[in-house]
């Protein structure tokens, strides 16, 4: 066998150093993201689609969170269609953003009495929830879908939402009331693009806004045409326009004919989240949210932006010598998640051959030991550590025994010999036949990392 042939073996027989990271969840079906940055970290607020959906049958919405872009951290669902004792299905697309030590949450779902659309907001002092209804009634009903809410420099907020139509209105400082009427936003050709084929709809809008201003330009990100979608956008001098259309960012791809904007800065770099059909099982109903980076033009125009498999690239490191949630995914395999019961959310469904894996673990000049929070109703399994690829460098295996319950947790600790320096570390789940055990936390000791853009 030739160099070159025992080469292309080697590289063969490691599954996952290409792994793609893209959709950034895999353990459910995610749609319409809605990214917010407060205090160095990415929040993204999403819906769920249910498996094997055949319509938009979305009962919750989810929190995920990163500091790094590539590790996201399943927070649950702190917000569902029952936090409004007024709603009755739909918890469609939304989005989540801060002011004055409060997080409010919009969001389109059903108004049981009228059977309409209309808009709710959750509030909560966390970015994680629990979120309760602000005000214990619709915030606007108009049998229209998909806010955005933008807070211009001087203090003024504004929501946006629609389909067919594109409205806004002044939110009042308390963000949970507005002064004026709903103003519908004129959907001119010059200021949404031209669609051909449906006298009803002239223009490109169609749903899913995402209002922002940089640099002094407002934009105006939105899915345009149905369908399927694309990701288009117009610009204007102020909030309320003149809007001019400006082209396309997403053309149509990705087995999902709807699509959805969530446009923000992050730690010097720009990034789009959007959603698509990619996960196994994937489609217009069982939608997977991703993201990719982007540069603006100079003339602050936003450049075509395709979906990959690979995603953002990584913007800091994850410590491993403090607790680390096992629900820090950067891409997971075969594995759920759940609430448990000691807090949080805890890695389940594990079964022999499954696996997780954590990107840019800065391991710093060794660790020596490694132990997690677990627990079992059958009889276990074993932890191996992996650096690089779910079958790359072993540097430690942990036992883990049976608990009697798969909520009663136990902190199991084994050696680690040779993590040193920054890697992608793989947890290889092995054991018998069924599922294995559950895993909340986990944290290593020994060796002293130095952090970049700590996670
Ligand atoms: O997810 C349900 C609906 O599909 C959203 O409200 C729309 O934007 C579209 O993505």
């Amino acid at each position: 066998m030739t160099a070159i042939a025992v080469l292309l073996c080697v590289v063969t027989v490691i599954p996952g150093t290409a792994r793609a990271d893209n959709p950034i969840v895999q353990t459910i079906y995610t749609a319409d993201p809605a990214p917010l940055v407060h205090n160095g970290r990415v929040y993204l607020y999403t819906g769920h689609d249910e498996d094997g959906s055949t319509y938009f049958t979305m009962k919750e919405w989810r929190v995920w969170s990163s500091a790094d872009l590539v590790n996201w951290t399943d927070h649950g669902s702190p917000m569902s269609v029952a936090t409004f004792t007024w709603a009755s299905a739909d918890a469609w697309a939304g989005q989540a953003v801060y002011r004055n030590g409060k997080f409010y949450w919009y969001v389109p779902v059903k108004d049981r009495a009228s059977g309409q659309m209309a808009i709710g907001v959750g509030v909560s002092n966390s970015p994680t929830g629990p979120f309760t209804d602000a005000i214990g009634h619709p915030l606007v009903r108009n049998g229209e879908i998909d806010p955005t809410v933008f807070i211009d420099d001087n203090g003024q907020a504004y929501l946006y939402w629609g389909n067919p139509n594109l409205w806004y209105v002044r939110l009042n400082a308390d963000m949970i009331s507005y002064s004026g009427s709903p103003t519908k936003i004129p959907l001119t050709t010059a200021g949404f693009g031209t669609r051909t084929g449906d006298p009803n709809r002239p223009t490109l809008y169609e749903e899913g806004p995402w209002v922002y201003k940089r640099n002094g330009l407002y934009y105006n990100v939105f899915a345009a045409k149905c369908c399927s979608e694309f990701i288009g956008y117009s610009t204007a001098p102020g909030p309320t326009g003149p809007w001019t259309y400006r082209g396309t960012i997403m053309p149509t791809q990705g087995g999902s004919f709807t699509n959805h904007p969530g446009v923000i800065d992050f730690n010097g770099g720009s990034y789009f989240f959007y959603h698509n059909g990619a996960l196994p099982g994937g489609g217009g109903f069982t939608r997977s949210v991703a993201v990719e980076k982007f540069t603006y033009n100079a003339d602050g125009t936003i450049p075509a932006i395709n979906m990959t498999t690979t995603g953002a690239p990584r913007v800091g490191t994850l410590n491993p010598y403090v607790r680390q949630e096992a629900e820090t995914i950067a891409w997971g395999s075969g594995v759920e998640t759940e609430p448990a019961g000691e807090g949080g959310m805890n890695v389940g469904w594990i079964e022999n051959g499954d696996h997780i894996k954590v990107k840019g673990v800065a391991f710093g000049s060794g660790a020596t030991s490694f132990s997690a929070r677990v627990a079992s109703a059958t009889s276990g399994g074993r932890i191996e550590l992996r650096l690089d690829g779910v079958n790359g460098t072993p540097v430690g295996t942990c036992t883990v025994p049976g608990t009697g319950g798969w909520q009663t947790w136990t902190t199991v600790t084994c050696p680690v010999t040779g993590a040193t320096g920054t890697h992608d570390l793989y947890f290889k789940y092995t054991g018998g036949s069924g599922y294995l055990f559950n895993a909340n936390w986990w944290q290593f000791t020994g060796g002293s990392s130095i952090q970049i853009g700590v996670t």
